[in-house]
């Protein structure tokens, strides 16, 4: 198989390029559950360790059923799969730009959630518009040790969130460790209490936001991936479902611009209109830059041929 590797923000994608598995065509979710039932070998081979980071995200091109994209794309990571990425479509694109294959300057992916477009400004920088984001429900109280009750809302960006203001304490990066804790407590408070998206989907990221201080930046975030990692970008999806809350409690307008900062400092601008189910479109700005090509190598003999499980 070979890969690229990109970053977003700082957050990694590996588009796999050629040799991937063949998923025979269908819906995108059809692929998906393909993917997972019989390749999920090579998703942990592709991403963990020592191929691979916890981390990183990967991107798996496919035969698109809508004629209007141009390709379609299953994303996954060391836990699973995910219903979208707004960092890894960036990469996507800055890395489908760097091979030479976006005709002029616009790209549409579809993915298992919808069809997501994206506009390149520049060789590594590229505007998405993602899927429809609501607010599935707003001022959930959950309970965890060591903290008063904490209030969030539940939001779609593409995948499940559950967004808690964080004020009360910064969000720096040596902060890391204590905040990936806070999230991982209050996703088992999510799971014991049943509490969960629309249609029992498991919401499976949790993002704290509190005010940047003087950088400049509306917001910093801290986002809690699947996989135990955290988000080393402002989180796409993420933002997405930011806009979505920040739609929900009239703080922000339609057209106007959201500057989302990262743990780590990288930035995504976003901005929202709104349709015609009242729904938030997002357009989430970012820069991705290459950072590595290969080829992925198994040996029949390795003892790790499909990653060290996490
Ligand atoms: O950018 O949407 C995103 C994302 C999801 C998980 C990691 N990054």
């Amino acid at each position: 198989m070979r890969f690229i590797d990109s970053h977003t923000e700082g957050e990694p994608t590996r588009v796999v390029i050629s040799g991937g598995p063949d998923l025979g065509g269908g819906s995108l979710r059809q692929q998906l559950d393909r993917f997972a039932r019989d390749f999920d070998d090579v998703r942990r081979a592709l991403i963990l360790e020592p191929r691979g980071s916890e981390a990183l995200v990967g991107a798996l091109l496919c035969p698109p059923t809508d004629p209007s994209c141009d390709a379609g794309v299953i994303f996954f990571n060391n836990a699973g799969f995910l219903g979208m990425c707004g960092h890894g479509s960036i990469g996507v694109a800055v890395t489908l730009a760097y091979l030479d294959r976006v005709k002029g300057s616009q790209l549409k992916l579809e993915t298992p959630v919808g069809v997501v477009s994206l506009e390149m400004l520049g060789p590594n920088e590229a505007s998405l518009q993602n899927v429809p984001s609501y607010v599935h429900q707003a001022g959930v109280t959950i309970a965890i040790d060591g903290y008063p009750p904490l209030r969030g809302d539940i939001g779609w960006g593409g995948n499940w969130f559950f967004l808690v203001d964080w004020t009360h304490t910064p969000i720096r990066p040596e902060l890391i460790p204590k905040l990936t804790q806070v999230c991982l407590q209050i996703r088992r408070a999510l799971e014991e209490r049943g509490i969960t998206g629309a249609n029992g989907g498991v919401i499976d990221h949790i993002e704290l936001f509190c005010a940047a201080d003087d950088s400049g930046a509306d917001s910093r975030n801290f986002v809690l991936c699947p996989g135990g990692e955290y988000d080393r970008s402002p989180c796409g999806t993420g933002t997405s479902a930011k806009l979505a809350c920040l739609a929900a409690h009239a703080e922000l307008k339609p057209g106007e611009i959201w500057t989302q900062e990262s743990v780590i400092g990288g930035r995504f601008q976003a901005s929202y209109q709104l349709n015609a189910e009242g729904r938030v479109v997002p357009t989430i700005r970012g820069r991705a830059y290459i950072c590595s090509e290969g080829t992925i190598v198994r040996q029949p003999n390795d003892p790790f041929i499909n990653g060290i499980p996490s």
